[in-house]
């Protein structure tokens, strides 16, 4: 045991805040993704199966676990020099890992867009005040976030040294850059493939992709089929998001979650970070009316996404939360207000609390 933790790098006061596990062969993104065809992508290299966080007095520690020990940059491979090759051996190439913190977990306090690239957005209840992206050019991501992402960039930490250590990747950050830990935060934590230069503005994207493309802070972008050194699985609708493997809570499902995009309206698809201490969700009291109360009802589901049939004038707002019952009025899951219209309001599921299938017609209660 004394010989595990001095190996491992920990010094005894190191503190073991939560560890989560993710299982193993998911590295597919919403199910059908592959890894490009060049076999410096070895399988599994790209298979996150475990994140922790640990405080010391100074600092808070992240581990992020793979399935595979990474890959030697292919000019290395074909070196005869063994010592170069010890030097290199732990490095990270060809994964940029994001590690977005939800600091209040309140309704819409935050930012709900990733770095430019991902492809994907953050729901409202999971909004994120300060990020990690570690990237095997810290330098020039950097300067690419100072490009493509001003606005968050004073919010995004790229790390300037981190340790690659035989399956995980651990990086260190100072409490006075991050503050205390606490059972508030929340963690939305993937993988992306790593470009090694940064990109142009492309013509041909924009025409292909549409207005809402972005240029991607050097992330690859997963393509419809997979080339050389080009993920595939996606599809040509420039919608799919560009994350391989995720940490999802348990109960929630990393590819429902990344599936959630719309080919046809191009809509993204919406994350969700997940609390280790299943902290409770914070609404603003923003409506005008304070003691709203009424049974409505469901009157469609898709996906994640539900309708009521309560619009303007029932005095609804956007945060509130209703619970959702079924016929024998067991609670099925808890649901917040995104958007208030004429006649109904469309709700989120908040994650975590649903325990069996919304349908139509199932009573909504907001108290
Ligand atoms: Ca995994």
């Amino acid at each position: 045991m004394i010989f595990a933790l001095i190996c491992s790098g920990y010094s005894f006061a190191d503190k073991l805040i939560f560890k989560l596990n993710d299982p193993v062969g998911d590295d597919h993104g919403p199910g059908s993704y592959v890894y490009p065809t060049n076999p410096v992508f070895r399988p599994g290299s790209f298979d996150l199966t475990g994140f922790e966080v640990y405080e010391s007095e100074s600092d808070v520690i992240f581990n992020v676990y793979f399935k595979n020990w990474f890959t030697i940059p292919p000019d290395l491979q074909i070196s005869n020099n063994k010592n170069l090759k010890d030097i290199f051996k732990a490095i990270l190439f060809l994964q940029n890992i994001d590690i977005y913190i939800d600091k209040d977990h309140k309704y819409n306090s935050g930012i709900t867009s990733l770095i430019p690239g991902r492809n994907a957005k953050v729901a409202p209840e999971s909004a994120w005040e300060q990020a990690i992206f570690i990237a095997p050019q810290p330098y020039l991501a950097r300067s690419e976030m100072g490009r493509l992402a001003k606005g968050m960039a004073g919010r995004v930490i790229v790390p300037a040294t981190y340790d690659v250590r035989d399956n995980y990747v651990q990086c260190k950050i100072s409490k006075k850059i991050m503050g205390q830990p606490t059972e508030r935060w929340g963690y939305l934590v993937f993988v992306t493939g790593a470009e090694w230069e940064t990109s142009a503005f492309s013509l041909s994207n924009w025409m292909q992709y549409g207005p809402s493309y972005e240029e991607p802070v050097l992330n690859r972008i997963v393509d419809q089929y997979p080339s050389e050194w080009e993920f595939g699985g996606g599809d040509p609708s420039g919608a799919v998001p560009n994350s391989i493997d995720m940490f999802v809570a348990s109960g929630e499902s990393q590819e429902k979650m990344l599936g959630s995009y719309d080919p046809k309206t191009k809509k993204r698809a919406t994350l969700f970070a997940f609390y280790p201490f299943s902290s409770t969700l914070e609404v603003e009291k923003t409506g005008t009316k304070e003691a709203f109360a009424g049974e409505m009802e469901v009157v469609d589901v898709l996906k994640n996404v539900v309708v009521v049939n309560a619009g303007r004038g029932s005095g609804i707002f956007v945060g509130k939360l209703g619970q959702v019952y079924d016929g024998n009025g067991a609670l099925v899951a808890t649901v917040i207000v995104e958007e208030v219209r004429e006649e109904v309001s469309i709700c989120t599921v908040v994650p975590m609390t649903q325990t069996a299938e919304i349908v139509v017609r199932m009573k909504v209660k907001f108290k």
